[in-house]
């Protein structure tokens, strides 16, 4: 049927778990013709709002022509749409960013309430009724297990290659669970189809439409200095016997940072790589493309136009080692323990003791959410954390006194990494931290300024393990706030 038809079919006030992870796999006729009524039913003076649940961050026609819409009353786990994180930081759109290997336990337990519609963007129908799954599984299954009524949108522009790529296997609630029998990235334990009653599916509808990412822009100096600092510290691991010559399952986050990292280990010595990961990105293409990475397993494909085209185009070369998993299971933290990943994740700020920042900018506004990078950071072989000293042209050190918020505590991150340097903190009191973190990440512009507030914190009468300037620890944060610098 059509798009509008089927988007009468959703209820103001409902709940819609669709599709969707990274800019892939997320229905792009539905949401459009949803935005369009919800617009009309406003201009006509009645309220019509939807509560959203995806896998993680969508496209323009999902969460950007919503939020335009002003059509989301709620919405979860993962947003990096500007309108919509505009709505979010005016209060005009509730938000909930949780971990992502929690989100479908949470939705089965019923602790998110009901779910209403599942909108799921597939590839194909199999003869017998199954779904194949399209550039992302993120939460599909479990909102096709939980809501009342399902709407399928079946996207010619999907590559029919992708069957058979995906591996879909869920792990139900306690006190039933299994150990998730994976100990390799490349391990198939599941099925290649997503299932769903067919006395569920209320409307198909037939779309042709690419995932829409944005291009990544080519490393900055900055970024390609912490690839470097990087593999130099990968290499020193592997010299030590501390990591094999093939390194372990590596796990990188969203954002042109993660990228550049990727980018810079084709440069690295390292073969017969694997990735266990929740986004691929163009670089991870890049290092198959070498001959560099063997596996990779993912809950999403999240590549710019130009490498999804490749990847299209060539699909052969590629489907035997790529694996789409759910989220659940991409991002399972008795996977990634036992697999031993090594966690690779942008940030917006750390502080002199090491706990990490990854979502709201000056302590109060959200960025994009903490999404996968807690189920990685606490679980994995080596915690990495990394971004550029200083953003917004030096005006802010990405390095202070203290986090203005805490997504990942002390013991939660174990390296930092700035185009000024490593800290490897592993193993260190909060006061050797400190000292590693200034001396070796700063930004020579405010390294003096952290030194002095650490000196001077160090001879507070209140002293501590940790000392900390009470009153002066978010001071940098407030002068930002108040004259666009950090500097003083
Ligand atoms: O702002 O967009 O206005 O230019 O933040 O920063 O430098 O482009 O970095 O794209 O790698 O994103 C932490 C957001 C980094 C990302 C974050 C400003 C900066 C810019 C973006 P502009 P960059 P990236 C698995 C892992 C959480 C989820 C996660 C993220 C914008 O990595 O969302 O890791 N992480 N998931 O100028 C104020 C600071 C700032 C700052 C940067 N200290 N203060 N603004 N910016 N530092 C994947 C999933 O979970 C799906």
């Amino acid at each position: 049927m059509s798009a509008e038809a089927a988007a009468a079919m959703i209820a103001p006030g409902s709940t819609v778990g669709m599709s969707g992870f990274t800019g892939s796999g997320y229905p792009k006729a539905v949401p459009l013709a949803l935005a369009a009524r919800i617009e009309a039913a406003h201009a006509a003076g009645q309220a019509f709002q939807v509560r959203v649940w995806t896998g993680a961050s969508t496209g323009p026609e999902l969460d950007g022509a919503l939020a335009r819409a002003n059509g989301v009353e709620f919405r979860l786990p993962y947003n990096s749409d500007p309108i919509a994180r505009d709505r979010i930081n005016r209060g005009e759109m509730e938000y909930f960013d949780l971990h992502l290997s929690q989100v479908a336990p949470l939705a089965l337990q019923g602790f998110l309430g009901p779910l209403d519609t599942a909108l799921i963007e597939v590839t194909g129908v199999t003869a017998d009724g199954d779904l194949i799954p399209s550039s992302s599984v993120g939460n599909n299954q479990t909102w096709l297990d939980r809501a009342s009524q399902v709407i399928l949108e079946v996207n010619r522009w999907q590559n029919p290659a992708l069957e058979g790529m995906h591996d879909i296997y869920t792990v139900g609630l306690p006190p039933h669970r299994q150990p998730i029998p994976l100990v390799r990235p490349g391990d198939r334990i599941g099925s290649p189809y997503l299932r769903c009653r067919a006395d569920r599916i209320v409307a198909v509808i037939e779309t042709d439409t690419p995932d829409r990412n944005q291009a990544f822009r080519p490393p900055a100096a900055a970024e390609t200095a912490i690839a470097g600092h990087l593999i130099a510290f990968f290499e020193h691991e592997v010299a030590r016997g501390r990591l094999p010559p093939g390194l372990l399952p590596l796990q990188s986050g969203v954002g042109n940072i993660a990228n550049a990292v990727l980018s810079g280990l084709l440069a690295s010595r390292f073969e017969g790589m694997s990735a266990y990961t929740e986004v691929l990105q163009d670089g991870m293409l890049e290092l198959m493309d070498a001959g560099k990475l063997d596996t990779a397993s993912t809950t999403a494909l999240s590549l710019s136009p130009a490498a999804a085209a490749r990847l299209n185009a060539e699909m052969d070369l590629y489907r035997h080692r790529l694996i789409l998993r759910p989220q659940e299971i991409s991002n399972s933290p008795e996977v990634i323990r036992r697999l031993g990943c090594l966690a690779m994740n942008g940030m917006l700020e750390a502080d002199i003791y090491g706990a990490v920042n990854s979502t709201h900018v000056m302590g109060s506004r959200m960025q994009n959410g903490i999404g996968g990078s807690g189920d990685f950071a606490r679980n994995a072989y080596i915690s990495i954390f990394m971004a550029p000293s200083t953003a917004k042209g030096g005006k802010i050190s990405t390095l202070v006194p203290k986090v203005s918020h805490v997504d990942h505590i002390n013991q939660d991150v174990q390296v930092v990494v700035t185009e000024q340097g490593l800290a490897d903190l592993r193993g260190l009191s909060p006061r050797q931290r400190a000292r590693t973190l200034i001396a070796n990440c700063a930004h020579p512009d405010y390294r003096p300024g952290l030194q002095d507030y650490y000196d001077r914190a160090l001879r507070d009468p209140y002293g501590g393990q940790a000392p900390c300037l009470l009153a002066e620890a978010l001071s940098w944060h407030q002068r930002y706030v108040e004259t666009g610098s950090m500097l003083p």
